[in-house]
């Protein structure tokens, strides 16, 4: 089988593409990435021999109908993913989540090739923290900010090439993603690198907002049980029951890192700050049979910390210009 994945050298996309050959051998994988600011080379060293890549914008009409026509499927992570950039500057969000999309629409659409189109919760809005309901496949969608408006975008592009053109794709939208090779700018790793640099983690407002946390392991075996059992034209959520706040996840940092509860820098909050995500995956356990593999939040970040510990060389090259960026914003 022929994967091309596009946005393969982030965070999520690199997984994807690690765990695809380490377990799929039979998968031929090209990677189509930009490499922006967060997309990394080196997250793919360990399967350079392994994977075609191709630097290029999703935008790129022409290239990425050559690269359709040579492929089976198309797995679509590439993003402008970072809620705090698109409030600094919307436009590159436009460019690549809604017109990437189209682009690899309408070349899917010419050659009839098979899709999925890797989607976030944050196109359902939030919930109070007391809402009995979670988020479904129903939930009407209602994003915040200009990030989660173009991944909603995105979304809906998506269901009317489904319906009008008949177009092969299935959407998924995931929670909150963490895990090894995650850009420092995210909530997990900026912590993680804060405290080990011996600084105090820095949270938003009053930390009590929800996130429910995955990882992202489990996220990319979700995405494959949906290539291969889903069915075109759905749209599957995926979610581990991971629902934390900010604040106690910063306090399970807090104690791996052997320091104090309260030792934690409150800062100014985000706008428009969505207040809690979480996701009902019951139909992509029931009618698909995929069930998480990590579901102790604890012990999924205490080896976080390990991979970050072990990988200065990863990720210190970015840490200092993402502190420049939150510095500009008092955050
Ligand atoms: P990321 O920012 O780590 O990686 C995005 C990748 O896309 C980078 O390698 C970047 O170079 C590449 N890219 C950006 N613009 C491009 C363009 N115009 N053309 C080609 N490549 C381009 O993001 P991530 O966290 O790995 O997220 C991947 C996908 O998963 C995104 O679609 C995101 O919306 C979705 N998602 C993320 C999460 C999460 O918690 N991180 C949760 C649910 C869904
Ligand atoms: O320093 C911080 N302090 C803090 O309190 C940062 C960076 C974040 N936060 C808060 C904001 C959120 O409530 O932590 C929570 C998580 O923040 P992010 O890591 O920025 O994630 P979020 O905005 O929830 O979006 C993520 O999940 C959905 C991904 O970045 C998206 O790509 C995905 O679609």
């Amino acid at each position: 089988m022929r994967v091309l994945v596009t946005g393969g050298a982030g965070f999520i996309g690199s997984s994807f593409v690690r765990s695809t050959v380490a377990r799929r051998p039979d998968a031929q994988v090209t990677v189509l990435d930009a490499l922006t600011y967060a997309g990394d080379l080196s997250s793919l060293a360990s399967v350079s021999d392994d994977v075609t890549f191709v630097r290029g914008d999703v935008a790129d009409a022409d290239l990425v109908d050559d690269l359709v026509s040579r492929a089976d499927v198309v797995v679509h992570f590439a993003a402008e993913s970072h809620n705090d950039n698109s409030l600094v500057d919307p436009s590159p969000f436009v460019r690549t989540n809604v017109v990437g999309t189209f682009t690899l629409l309408e070349a899917v659409r010419r050659h009839g090739t098979r899709l999925h189109h890797v989607s976030t919760d944050e196109v359902y809005g939030d919930l109070a923290l007391d809402d009995p309901n979670r988020f479904t496949e129903t939930t009407a969608y209602e994003p915040s900010s200009p990030y989660s408006a173009t991944k909603a975008s995105s979304d809906l592009l998506v269901r009317a090439w489904v319906r009008s053109f008949g177009v092969h794709a299935t959407i998924s939208n995931c929670s909150n993603n963490y895990g090894p090779f995650q850009h420092v700018e995210k909530f997990i790793p900026r912590q993680i690198t804060e405290l080990i640099e011996g600084r105090a983690p820095r949270v938003y407002g009053a930390g009590l907002n929800v996130r429910d946390w995955i990882h992202v392991d489990d996220h990319n075996e979700a995405v494959w049980t949906i290539i291969e059992r889903g069915t075109p034209g759905e749209t599957y959520l995926i979610g581990a029951d991971g629902e934390r706040s900010n604040l106690d996840v910063v306090r399970d940092l807090l104690a791996i890192f052997g320091r104090g509860a309260d030792e934690i820098e409150f800062v100014a909050d985000r706008a428009g700050h969505d207040l809690r995500y979480a996701i009902d995956s019951t139909r992509l356990r029931t009618e698909l049979g995929w069930e998480p593999r990590f579901t102790d939040l604890a012990a999924g970040l205490a080896s976080t910390v390990d991979w970050y510990r072990a990988n200065e060389a990863w990720w210190r090259p970015a840490k200092v210009s993402t502190e420049e960026r939150y510095a500009r914003t008092g955050q």
